[in-house]
């Protein structure tokens, strides 16, 4: 009977994670799919390349920082959200590519 509780409870917590959601922003004519995302803390955003050439998504914002570094057509790089905030997104090859994710 006790071992049963431990089990219902070790299941608790994993369905718990489950509710941290991916979303996917393309980058494709040299623009990202969307200008603006609202996500929550400990929310993935997959951002694949889907362009003939290379892209190079980052950021400087505050919140979190982060560089994939470049990388060609059909390569996808993540990047988790660990803290609520305001994050300027952009491609460090094409200056005219920018977005927002708000994170919640
Ligand atoms: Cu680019």
């Amino acid at each position: 009977m006790y071992k049963q509780m431990s089990l219902v409870v070790l299941l608790m917590s994993f369905s718990t994670l489950a509710f941290s959601e991916e979303y996917i922003v393309e980058q494709k004519g040299k623009v990202f799919s969307v200008k603006q995302l609202s996500i929550k803390v400990g929310d993935t955003v997959s951002f694949p390349n889907n362009d003939p050439f290379y892209h190079n998504v980052f950021s400087y914002s505050g919140t979190k920082k982060f560089d994939l570094g470049s990388y060609k057509k059909g390569d996808t790089r993540k990047v988790t959200f660990n803290k609520p905030g305001v994050i300027e997104v952009e491609c460090a090859i094409h200056p005219k590519m920018h977005m927002t994710i708000n994170v919640e």
